[in-house]
């Protein structure tokens, strides 16, 4: 494998060149040290050509149709003009391997087109570690002139906070027929989302989609809403069948803009910059402390004392702080 200096990197990765762009999410997921401070080099150097991009994040279980929405919609973005950047956390590599029936997280059709990019991110390790490398996977894309980033989570739990908290526009696909339970209706899915999409809705089942979007509408009627003057919309529509798609891509665009409008789209991303900082702050400490001679900074014997179950994990962790600040 050819080794590609900074400077070719950077290069590559303005000049929109697929392959170097993938090299360059490469090292940006690397844990090695090497690698790390290469792309904290690239990083750098894009971060003026960053930053211009719609970020859309799609939540909904497994089997919602998520994979498929996104490779319609970003079709559609296309036909636009628009540049689509696609960051999948590939479900093959997570805890229940591949065993979603049907899945589509390949995108075939929309991996074909000359204006896409799919990247499926690693599932693997620690979460908040995936949010803020699949944020660092964005920031290259938007560097190679991607105008429109989606990002499909994983649908269960922690991910869809740690997604919403790197995007602009949380969007939710629900599917009738499987409870709200399991759906995250009652586990405050709805405090974060902004665009409600139904799926699947279809011939023998629009009744039902249409009272379901009635009640929807009117629990969502009793939430505060995110974003001032924005009522979210509950659409209709089936991903397979390309149904309703422009609906989402419209109000996609109308949401943004009132965003912008608020003043709220820079302060949200200042927020999230800020969230980020705090996890880097706390990933490096760790590393370095992992470093620095762990024998004289006793890390190794707070960790087993903690597994030991013989005293508390925070405990452990406080008093081994307290110690290494005191140095
Ligand atoms: N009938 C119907 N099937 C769909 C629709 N959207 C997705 N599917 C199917 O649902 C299954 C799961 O889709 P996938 O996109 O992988 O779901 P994901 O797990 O949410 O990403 C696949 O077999 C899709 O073909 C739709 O609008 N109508
Ligand atoms: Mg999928």
């Amino acid at each position: 494998m050819k080794k590609f200096s900074t400077e070719e990197l950077i290069t590559g990765i303005k000049s929109g060149d697929k392959r170097i762009l993938g090299k360059a999410i490469t090292l940006v997921e690397s844990k090695k040290r090497e690698h790390r401070e290469q792309a904290e080099l690239i990083l750098k150097e894009i971060l003026p050509f960053t930053g211009k991009s719609v970020r859309v994040g799609i939540t909904g279980v497994p089997g919602a149709g998520k994979s498929t929405f996104i490779e319609n919609f970003g079709r559609l973005a296309i036909e636009k003009g628009k540049k689509v950047a696609v960051l999948a956390i590939d479900p093959s590599s997570s805890l229940n391997k591949g065993s979603i029936l049907g899945d589509k997280t390949r995108m075939e059709e929309l991996s074909k087109e000359e204006n896409a990019f799919i990247r499926p991110s690693p599932s693997s390790g620690f979460l908040g570690g995936v949010a803020n490398t699949t944020f660092e996977t964005m920031l290259i894309c938007e560097a190679a002139g991607y105008d429109y980033i989606l990002i499909e989570t994983v649908g269960v739990g922690q991910s869809e906070v740690l997604v919403a908290d790197i995007t602009d526009v949380f969007l939710f696909l629900k599917i009738i027929g499987a409870g709200d339970e399991l759906q995250g209706i009652k586990r405050g899915i709805m405090e974060m989302v902004d665009l409600i999409f139904i799926n699947k809705v279809e011939e023998d089942n629009l009744q039902k989609a249409k009272s379901t979007k009635t009640e929807l509408s009117r629990a969502l009627h009793f939430l505060q809403p995110k974003e001032k003057g924005w009522k979210i919309p509950v659409l209709l529509g089936s991903a397979l069948n390309n149904k309703g798609l422009v609906e989402v891509f419209n109000s996609i665009s109308k949401f943004i803009d009132l965003k912008i409008k608020n003043g709220n789209f820079e302060q949200a991303r200042k927020q999230q910059a800020e969230k980020r900082f705090e996890y880097w702050v706390q990933e490096y400490i760790l590393q370095k402390t992992k470093e620095s001679g762990s024998s004289e900074n006793h890390y190794l014997e707070h960790k087993k004392k903690a597994s030991e179950l013989k005293s508390n994990p925070s405990s452990e962790a406080k008093i081994f702080v307290e110690n290494l600040l005191k140095k």
